[in-house]
């Protein structure tokens, strides 16, 4: 599964792929469009793998899609009351805002970072403080969104356990996003789980593809 596209000034990328030999994956990746500017990112795992698993990404991919402006906190509540007849997921949320920065919420095991271009190279600037739980059936108590400034050009990079965690290094921000996170999930998905990757960026006034 590979999708991309523009939502104003930022170009996000999704690709996965499900446990081999399954015929459905139950990671789900979401984009919308929350209107003037802003778009809401969010990585689904749904529990183990399979169709359970689907099935509990796509009530959360649900629920996000219908109640996109609510604040970050409130659609992890939402999610977790409508998924829990669902094995439940791991869920992280990111909302990028038209004022550069990306606030963000992580329950369970899906890293969320930003990844920033400077001297020394490609560097993690910031990775999603997660807490530990599983959406629809153990949420935490205290759920906390956090906010990281954003710089036009810098990469959003979100991710199911399915992946190895990518050494930043190893990234090429001059490539598209469709590129980098094609290139992520075939160079480090794992044999043993669904797998999925999505990036987005910011292009700023130097973006080309407006
Ligand atoms: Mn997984």
């Amino acid at each position: 599964m590979h999708e991309d596209g523009f939502i104003g000034r930022i170009e996000w990328a999704v690709a996965g792929r499900a446990l081999p030999g399954q015929q459905v994956s139950g990671d789900r990746g979401v984009v919308l469009d929350t209107g003037g500017g802003t778009v809401l990112f969010a990585v689904l795992d749904g529990l183990g793998h399979g169709a359970a698993a689907a099935d509990a990404a796509d009530r959360a991919a649900r629920v996000l899609s219908e109640n996109r402006a609510e604040p970050l906190d409130v659609l992890m509540v939402l999610c977790h009351r409508a998924m829990a007849d669902t094995r439940g997921a791991a869920i992280s949320l990111a909302l990028f805002d038209e004022g550069d920065r990306v606030r963000w919420l992580g329950v369970g095991n899906v890293e969320s970072q930003v990844l920033t271009a400077g001297p020394a190279g490609l560097t993690v600037h910031a990775t999603v403080l997660l807490t530990a739980g599983i959406v629809g059936y153990r949420l935490p108590a205290n759920l906390q969104p956090q906010s990281v400034a954003v710089r036009p050009g810098d990469l959003l990079l979100m991710s199911t356990d399915g992946i190895v965690t990518e050494s930043a290094a190893l990234i090429d921000l001059s490539k598209s996003t469709a590129d980098i996170t094609a290139d992520i999930l075939a160079r480090h998905a794992k044999d043993t789980d669904d797998a999925l990757v999505l990036a987005a960026r910011h292009r700023g006034a130097r973006g080309t593809a407006e």
